[in-house]
C-alpha cells in the first residue's frame, strides 16, 4: 500500500512545480529568520527573489555539520523556541552534539514520511512494530514510534537493547515488524537462536533497517535467519531523522520523499551538481520544516540517484544504497563516532602522546571498538598500577563522551604506524558497503 498516493505517486512536472513553490518560501523564511542564513546569503550576493526555479538551488551556499556547531545549540532555529515541541541531537565532530528542533507540524509531516516508510516495508494498521531503536535524543526510537501510531499500527515502544527480553516479547507479542538497526538484527537473530527460538516460526515478517551502513550479503543474511523482508531506510537527524527515504517492496534503491526533501548529488571535491546515475555526495533541502530548516545540508553520504518510474507505482526518486562516506565518521553500534571526539577526550586528560588508532571490529554480530593510545617511555616502564589507572581513566572519558563501550589499550611509544600525509586513525575490519 502506498500511504499517501497523491503525494508519493504525483507526476514528475507537479512535482517540480511543489517542490520550487516550497523551496521558494523556504528560502525567503530562512533569509528572514535565521541570521546565519541571510549572512551566507548577502555574502553570496543572493536575494531570496533570485531563487525562482530549482535550477536557481545551486546559487546558494552549502551548510555544513561546522556551520551547526558554529550555531549550537539553537542558532539556526527558524522558530520562536515556545514553538519547538521538541528536541533531539546527534554526535558532533567534536565535544558540542549537532541540535535539532521540531515544531508540532514538523512532528506531523515527521509521523507521515515514517508511516510512508512503514507502508512501503508492506505496514498497515494491522501490524504490531517492535521499536527496538533506542528512544531518547537519537532521532530512530521516537521517529518510528509515531509514524507507526499515526498508521494505526500497534507500537511496542521497548527502545535498544536487552536481548533476552526482545525476543521474549517477539514471541508473546506477536511482532509483525522489527525496527532497529542491521547489525541489531541479525544479533537479535543470534540470541533467539540460543534461546531455541527458530525467528522464522515467529509472526515477523518484514523490518525497516537503517541508521548505519550495511551491505547485500548482509541484507541476505538478516532474511534468512529471521525469516523476513528486510528493508533499507535512511534519515538524518539534520534532516528529521529517518523518514528521508526508504526502500519499498521492490528493494531496488530508496525512494526520496521529495515533496518534503529536495535531494542533489554533488562531486564531494568541486560541490558541483552530479547529474542522475553519478555517484557522489547526498546533499538535502527541507521544504516544508519549520523550526529546522536545513539549506543544501552536506550529508557526507555517497549514492547515486535514479529518477526512473519504480514498479512499485512511487514516482519519487530513488537513491542507491549509501555506499560511502567522504569523511572518517563511523557508526558503532547505531551511534555515530567521529575520530576527532575521541581525539579531543585524549587531549583533555593529556598524559599520553598524540598517536592513536581506532580498531573497529564486528564480533558475534556486535560492533566493538578498540582505541590504541601511545603513552610514552617512562609511563610505560612503570608499575603496572598506574598504566590500569590511566586505561580506565580514558576508558571512562570517552564513554561517557561517546555513550559507548569501548576497549582502552596503551601501547608503547612509536608502535602506531605513522604517515606522511594524512594519518590514518581508522582500521575498520567490518565488511559493511560490500
Ligand atoms: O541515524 C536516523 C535514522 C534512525 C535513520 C533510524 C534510519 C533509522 P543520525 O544519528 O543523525 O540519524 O545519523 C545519520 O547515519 O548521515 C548516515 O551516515 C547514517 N545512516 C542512516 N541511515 C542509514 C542507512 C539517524 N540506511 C547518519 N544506510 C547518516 C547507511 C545510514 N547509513
Amino acid at each position: 500500500m502506498i500511504w499517501n498516493l497523491e503525494y508519493e505517486s504525483m507526476s514528475r512536472p507537479r512535482l517540480a512545480d511543489l517542490q520550487s513553490k516550497r523551496l521558494q518560501e523556504i528560502v525567503a523564511k530562512v533569509h528572514a529568520k535565521v541570521p546565519y542564513y541571510r549572512q551566507k546569503m548577502e555574502e553570496a550576493g543572493i536575494k531570496p527573489e533570485d531563487i525562482r526555479s530549482l535550477d536557481d538551488l545551486v546559487h546558494l551556499p552549502f551548510t555544513t555539520k561546522e556551520d551547526l556547531r558554529e550555531n549550537y545549540p539553537f542558532g539556526l532555529f527558524a522558530a520562536p523556541m515556545e514553538e519547538v515541541v521538541r528536541i533531539h541531537a546527534s554526535s558532533g565532530t567534536t565535544g558540542k552534539m549537532t541540535v535539532v528542533g521540531y515544531t508540532r507540524n514538523d512532528i506531523n509531516i515527521w509521523a507521515q514520511v515514517m508511516a510512508r516508510t512503514l507502508a512501503c516495508a508492506g505496514g498497515t494498521a494491522n501490524d504490531r512494530i517492535q521499536v527496538a531503536y533506542g528512544y531518547g535524543l537519537f532521532t530512530g526510537g521516537l521517529g518510528v514510534h509515531y509514524g507507526a501510531e499515526m498508521m494505526g499500527a500497534t507500537v511496542i515502544p521497548i527502545s535498544g537493547g536487552n536481548t533476552k527480553r526482545q525476543i521474549q516479547i517477539m514471541k508473546d507479542f506477536a511482532a509483525t515488524i522489527l525496527a532497529c538497526t542491521p547489525s541489531y538484527a541479525l544479533y537479535l537473530a543470534e540470541g533467539a537462536a540460543e534461546e531455541g527460538i527458530d525467528p522464522r516460526e515467529l509472526p515477523l515478517r518484514a523490518g525497516i533497517f537503517g541508521a548505519e551502513p550495511w551491505s547485500v550479503n548482509m541484507r541476505k543474511e538478516i532474511e534468512e535467519k529471521l525469516g523476513i523482508t528486510a528493508i533499507d531506510i535512511y534519515g538524518l537527524s539534520e534532516v528529521i531523522g529517518p523518514g528521508v527515504a526508504s526502500e519499498c517492496l521492490e528493494q531496488n534503491g530508496l525512494h526520496v520523499f521529495e515533496d518534503h526533501f529536495f535531494v542533489e548529488v554533488v562531486d564531494p571535491e568541486t560541490g558541483k551538481q552530479l547529474p542522475p546515475g553519478e555517484k557522489g555526495e547526498l546533499v538535502f533541502t527541507t521544504l516544508t520544516k519549520e523550526a529546522f530548516p536545513v539549506i543544501r545540508y552536506r550529508t557526507k553520504d555517497i549514492s547515486i540517484l535514479y529518477p526512473e518510474p519504480c514498479a512499485c507505482g512511487r514516482t519519487m526518486t530513488r537513491m542507491h544504497r549509501i555506499l560511502g562516506r567522504t569523511d572518517d565518521m563511523l557508526i558503532i553500534r547505531g551511534i555515530n563516532v567521529f575520530p576527532t571526539q575521541i581525539e579531543s577526550a585524549l587531549l583533555e586528560i593529556g598524559e599520553t602522546e598524540p598517536h592513536y588508532m581506532l580498531v573497529v571490529d564486528r564480533q558475534k554480530q556486535l560492533d566493538e571498538l578498540e582505541v590504541w593510545v601511545e603513552v610514552s617511555e617512562d609511563l610505560f616502564s612503570d608499575e603496572v598500577r598506574k598504566m590500569e589507572h590511566l586505561e580506565s581513566r580514558i576508558k571512562q572519558k570517552i564513554e561517557s563522551s561517546l555513550g559507548i563501550g569501548v576497549r582502552v589499550k596503551l601501547v608503547e611509544p612509536k608502535t602506531i604506524p605513522r604517515s606522511e600525509g594524512k594519518a590514518k586513525r581508522v582500521v575498520d575490519r567490518r565488511d559493511i558497503y560490500g
